[in-house]
């Protein structure tokens, strides 16, 4: 078996590296330390079924025979790799862009001072020509973005910047990018942070707490928005907007954030022209005012009655389900055509267990087949709620590691939502 890891608390450049690694030998499998930095976990929380990620107490470490290392060369970075320190015969390849010396000795080594090491990974997909689906180049250039600070660090390599202008020609999404990337932030944006402060004024419409700042702009200021990412989070409002006045330029930029599924911002800044998705969205005015500018967003928060997303929009039903007393077999057999990875356990309308793909592991002889799915079933699963929204959905997946949830309500199983439901969601709201 051949295997490819990266180091602890993983960044975007080891996840980038260690998946484009498999797109280019789809025979290996990723296994990824469980310790993972906050960025690659929400971006996992949503993407983990696109690819196959193992942890390493999944793995049989006896049956590797190639190791393959990314974005380190340290042992003590790996997690629970100890067992094939010594092995004889090992073989191990490692791809990195430290400079200092390493613990690992490899018998093939790709150790140049780039940017990011996922450059390395993208040279090799060039030179193969690997496809790549957009989110696959997506990821690859989170991973260059982030270890060069979005191509501004001094460690850039202009084969990073070849590679990021690459991976844009393959499709990859900048908007979706920077929602898990931390932004970059400037002494600029906070004299404009600090302005917005001073003037920013909280309002309640439809019950929802808004906050709307104004600061004029003299020259140019790169990714407003993070400014007032961070006026939301400040104030702590279900969406803050900026509006900056540029007055040699005699026009107004709008910048909207959301962090409620009820305050779609998106759909405010699309009627006044701009656009963007229902958390982030921006817009231009000419030879506007600004006071007038906000009255305007005002009103279309009022007037937007537009419902939000919840969990019972993205739902499938009815739902294919199993009794307890079932066998094993059966439960096989129903997966297999209906071609589902997981079934809920029903039992007088209610649900008392979830038995899926991975439960088969247990079974130890060919015999247990015959044993009922009551046996090997998880019990009290997660479930969830129709009224909740699909982020709320999404964190109890990556918390308790489960791939869908059966849809409740006042204790009965009306639906299932499956963490490819919610990925849709999250990648229909992107624009074309
Ligand atoms: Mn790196």
């Amino acid at each position: 078996m051949q295997i490819v890891t990266t180091h602890k608390n993983t960044d975007f450049d080891g996840l980038a590296a260690t998946l484009a690694v498999t797109f280019l030998y789809p025979e290996t499998t990723a296994v990824l330390p469980r310790a993972l930095n906050p960025n690659v976990k929400a971006f996992l929380s949503i993407h983990k079924d696109l690819f196959a990620i193992k942890t390493p107490v999944d793995i049989d470490l006896n049956a590797v025979t190639r190791l393959i290392v990314v974005d380190t060369n340290q042992w003590k970075r790996l997690d629970r790799m100890e067992a094939l320190k010594n092995r004889a015969g090992l073989e191990i390849v490692v791809y990195d862009h430290h400079d200092e010396a390493g613990t690992i000795r490899a018998s093939k080594e790709t150790r140049e001072s780039i940017g990011a090491v996922t450059t390395l990974l993208v040279r090799e997909l060039r030179h193969h020509r690997t496809p790549l689906t957009p989110i696959q180049a997506t990821l690859l250039l989170t991973g260059i973005y982030e270890d060069t600070g979005h191509l501004t660090f001094p460690s850039t390599t202009a084969e990073d910047v070849y590679a990021a202008g690459w991976l844009l020609e393959k499709g990859a999404d900048l908007d979706i990018l920077s929602t898990f990337l931390k932004p970059a932030y400037s002494e600029k944006h906070k004299a404009v942070l600090f302005t917005l402060l001073q003037n920013a004024r909280r309002t309640k419409v439809k019950g929802h707490r808004i906050s709307i700042g104004r600061a004029p702009i003299h020259g140019h200021i790169d990714n407003l928005a993070v400014v007032v990412r961070m006026l939301l989070e400040i104030v702590n409002v279900d969406a803050a907007f900026g509006i900056f006045s540029n007055s040699d330029k005699r026009r107004c930029m709008i910048i909207g954030r959301s962090q409620s599924d009820a305050i779609d911002v998106g759909a405010i800044l699309r009627s006044m022209g701009g656009g963007g998705h229902p958390r982030a969205a921006s817009a231009q005015i000419k030879d506007a005012n600004p006071e007038a500018v906000e009255q305007w967003i005002l009103e279309l928060i009022r007037g937007n009655q537009q419902a939000s997303v919840q969990v019972s929009d993205l739902m499938s039903f009815p739902v294919i389900t199993i009794s307890p007393g079932a066998s094993m077999e059966e439960a096989a057999r129903m997966l297999r055509q209906k071609g589902i990875t997981g079934v809920p356990v029903v039992s007088k309308g209610r649900v008392v267990g979830m038995i899926s793909r991975r439960d088969f592991s247990r079974l130890r002889k060919e015999s247990q087949l015959q044993r009922p799915v009551k046996s090997f079933m998880s019990v009290n699963p997660q479930c969830i709620e129709p009224g909740k929204s699909p982020m709320q959905a999404a964190q109890i997946m990556v918390k308790h590691d489960v791939g869908r949830l059966p849809v409740v309500e006042d204790g009965r199983l009306i639906g299932i939502v499956s963490r490819s439901d919610i990925m849709r969601y999250f990648y229909d709201l992107l624009p074309d």
